[in-house]
This record gives C-alpha cells, structure tokens and sequence, in this order.
C-alpha cells in the first residue's frame, strides 16, 4: 500500500467539477481498508512503510475519520496519543512502538532518547517519545468524537477524562511556547509545525548550521522517491535543531535560546479552534466558568494583529530569531496563512481577503488547481510534487473546506468537498497530490488522507441540516 509509483487521478478540467461526492460505498470501503490496515491496536500509523509510529496531529485528525467507522477505536486512539504526554504538558510529536526496530524510521528513541534528556519536563517512563510537539488539533477532535457517540463518550468518561490533559497541552503552548511574548505560541522546529519542507523556513533555517553529513542515517528514503523528499541539506538542518533542543533538556535549561523559533498561523489557528472546542468540552462537562470562548476570542484578535498582512490578503509566519524581539514576517506565502479560516471569529473583511486569496493567482482553488497547493504557485521555490512546497494535502484542504463552509459560501465548500473526494479515491488514499494534476506521490493507504476523505464522504451523504447543526459547536462557536 506503500509505494512511491505515481497514478493519476482521475482529474476532470477546471472547473467542472461537481458537488456530487465519490461513490459513498466505494469511499467508505476504501477507507476502512486502510484505516483496518494501519491500526495496530491502540492507534492507528499515518503509513505502515514510511511513518510506522503514532503521530501527535496524524492520530487527531485520523480519529476524526474513524469515529465514524468505530468511536470506540477513534477515543482509543486520543486516550493512547495523551497517555504519552509529559508532566509539563506538552503531547510528543511521535509516540514509539517498541515493536519496531530502531532502523525503520530516522530519528529513533535513541535519538531522542526521552526518558533521559526528557526527565526535568518530565517525559514518561514507560513510552518512548520525541521531545517536540505538533499542531493542537487534539481538542477539537476529542469534541468531534464525543458528537459521533455521546452515549459511549459519557459512559467511558471519555471527555471527563481527556479534559484536564488537553487543557494542561494548552497552558504548555500558551506559557512555554509564548517566545514572542505577544501571547502566540512559538515552534521550535519545522517538524513542529507539521509542513515541514515548506519554503516558509528556508529563510529562519538558513541560519541553522546542519548536521555533519553522515552523521545519521535517513530512513525515509528507503520508502520515498528523493524527488519528493526533503533535501540532505534539510535534513542535516533538521537534525541539528532537533539534536540541540534535546541537549538542551527539551527546553528546560535556563537561558539556552533555541535555534529556530516562529509564530506560524497554522498552528496557533489550530490552537484557537481547539480552544473553541475545549469551551464546547467544558460546557459539556459542567466545568464552571474558565472563558475559554473570550481567551479563543482574544487569541483570534492577537492572530490578525501580529501575523495578518493586509496588503498581500494573507496570513504570514513570524521569524522570531529575525530581529529579535519582535522579529520579522516571511515573505513567502503558505497553505498555512490560509488555515485561520476555519476561525469563527475572524474580521470578516479578513476572512472575504483569504477567500480571495486561496481562489486568486497564487493558490488557484477551484481554478487550475482542484485541491489548494501548500505552496504559492508564483513562489520561485513552488514545486509541485516536493513535500510541502507545492503538493496539495487532504489536512490542509480539509480545514480549508471547513473555512470555506464557515466564510465562503456552501458552493466553494461543495466544490472543494467533492475534489477532495474524487482525489482522495483516485489517488488510493495518497499522503500527497500534485496540485495540476491530482497525481498521488509519497505513500498510499494514509491514514489521516483516508480519514478525512471518508469525514468528508459522511458529511456529503447527511442531511445538511442534521450534519451541521451536529457539528455547529465546533464550527459556530
Ligand atoms: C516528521 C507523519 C508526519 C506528519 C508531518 C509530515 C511528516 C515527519 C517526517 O510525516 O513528518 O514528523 O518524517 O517527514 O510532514 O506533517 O505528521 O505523517
């Protein structure tokens, strides 16, 4: 299911495509197959061959998709992701099995080496984990598997249970990860942030002095094509950080400032949403008056004022190393300075700009590109097929559906729902498309791809009414 051949997708010109989803049966079938395949248990790998861990926002949105095949595995999943959280807090990027050799994926537990460089933040004992953290998307996909089962969550205290720890992954992000003070959290590396490739980073990774060649070995390249791939040179940078940050006891040695440091939109929209939906979670759970709303409203107004670049109709990242203290806004443009979108509470002459600018020249959705692109088209460092620095991803693009349902009108929303169905099916559920051409790259039968397709499948197939007044809380909140 894992291999890196190429298949077109079964593309239809710009356009023309219609609000009509993929056949349902054929969707659900297929994704259960991969989702079954690549379960081990108690969670569920984003790919048998490339990523054969528990990854920190793959298992989010993965359990979104599977709460509609089982809500049990879909809460199992959260409950074993948050069960590997540090005392301090933070939720690890990558959960280990130990049933798998160390040489299957780079870097390994004995890179990371978590219960010994991770003792004074408090990593866990008995799991091995990395010592960074990934976009928190856990919140909103805890709400959104409560709603699929709501007898089962209460009966299993499901809620009652993931509250304090995800409200302990918030206060981590927002006391430990405010490098800039304004109040944003701040990633340490570009793992963190999850596009990890993206010409975003070229600029604040430039300063970065990679690790020696040969220092380590890159295991993903057994499995994918070096075309599409992260350079070596990338690599080494992405080593050094992680390295440095681990010899600096995660964080936690006084005065060590870390080698890379941005406030990106993304991740901190993703924290907002999640806050919205820890309001929902609270209120669920009678838990008296912690305002989490008016904090997910402040953040929003913190969001545009630090990070939103009115003149180019976009979201930029925050280099905080740049000039420090305020730093400086990159210049390229991103998938990630489009996914505020999904935030109810965006200005709306914000939100009528983004709209623009993911149809406009630089992303062309529902123009020449079915799926929205990671990367600006008219970047000089776009690339179509390479990792998160052109490919089109189901992650972003569904966030992006969920924007476009909340801001842009239900035609966009269908039509960018029924792209994401069509490619989904015709690339075999792949980690990534060519943005043209809807031709699948990197691994197939992956997970969150499969997920989200089959979440948005379900969507297509409700009662509109039903659908989203079930799901209002997180949307409308
Ligand atoms: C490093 C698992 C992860 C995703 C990331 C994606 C990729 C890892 C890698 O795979 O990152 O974390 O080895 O390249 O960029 O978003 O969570 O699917």
């Amino acid at each position: 299911m894992d291999g890196t051949t190429t298949t077109r997708a079964a593309t239809r010109p710009p356009g023309t495509g219609t609000a009509r989803p993929a056949a349902p049966r054929a969707l659900r079938e297929g994704a259960a197959r991969v989702l079954a395949a690549n379960w081990t248990g108690t969670s569920t790998v984003p790919s048998r061959a490339l990523y054969p861990h528990q990854w920190s926002w793959d298992s989010a949105f993965i359990a979104i998709g599977l709460r509609h095949l089982s809500p049990l595995r879909a809460q199992v999943e959260l409950e074993t992701l948050l069960s590997a959280q540090w005392a301090d807090g933070r939720v690890p990027h990558i959960v280990f099995n130990p049933a798998v050799p160390f040489d299957a994926y780079f870097p390994s537990p004995d890179f990371w080496r978590s219960t010994a460089a991770g003792r004074a933040a408090g990593a866990p004992a008995a799991v091995q984990t990395s010592g960074i953290v990934q976009p928190p998307v856990h919140a909103l996909a805890a709400w959104l598997v409560h709603l699929a089962d709501p007898g089962l969550s209460r009966a299993r205290s499901f809620l009652a249970r993931l509250h304090p720890r995800l409200a302990a992954w918030h206060r981590h992000l927002l006391h430990h990860r405010d490098l800039g003070g304004a109040g944003l959290a701040a990633v340490v590396h570009p793992w963190e942030q999850g596009m990890d490739n993206s010409p975003c980073w070229d600029g604040p990774l430039s300063r970065v002095p990679p690790a020696r060649p040969g220092s380590f070995r890159r295991a993903d390249l057994d499995h994918g094509s070096p075309r599409h791939r992260p350079t070596d040179l990338d690599y080494g940078r992405y080593v050094r950080l992680a390295a440095d940050y681990r010899d600096s006891g995660y964080g936690t040695s006084p005065g060590r400032r870390p080698g890379f440091a941005v406030e990106d939109p993304s991740f901190n929209a993703l924290l907002i949403a999640s806050e919205h939906a820890l309001a929902r979670i609270t209120a669920e759970l009678g838990v008296p008056g912690t305002a989490r709303h008016a904090r997910a409203e402040r953040l929003t107004r913190i969001l545009v004022e630090r990070l939103w670049d009115p003149v180019g109709g976009i979201f930029r990242c925050r280099d905080l190393l740049a000039a420090p203290p305020a730093g400086a806004l990159v210049g390229e443009r991103g998938a990630t300075g489009l996914i505020p979108l999904v935030l109810p509470g965006l200005p709306r002459a914000v939100a009528a700009a983004l709209v623009r600018t993911a149809r406009g020249p630089h992303f062309e959705l529902g123009g020449r590109c079915r799926l929205a692109p990671s990367h600006d088209l008219l970047s000089p460092s776009f690339d179509a097929r390479r990792y998160w620095r052109g490919p089109a991803w189901f992650n972003t693009n569904w966030l992006l559906e969920r924007g476009l349902r909340l801001h842009g009108g239900t035609a966009h929303a269908d039509g960018l729902r029924a792209a994401l169905l069509d490619t989904a099916m015709a690339s075999d559920f792949a980690e990534y498309v060519d943005p043209y051409e809807g031709v699948g790259c990197g691994a197939r039968g992956f997970g969150w791809s499969a997920a989200l397709a089959l979440d948005l499948g379900v969507a297509a197939e409700a009662v509109p009414d039903a659908y989203d007044s079930q799901d209002e809380g997180a949307r409308n909140d």
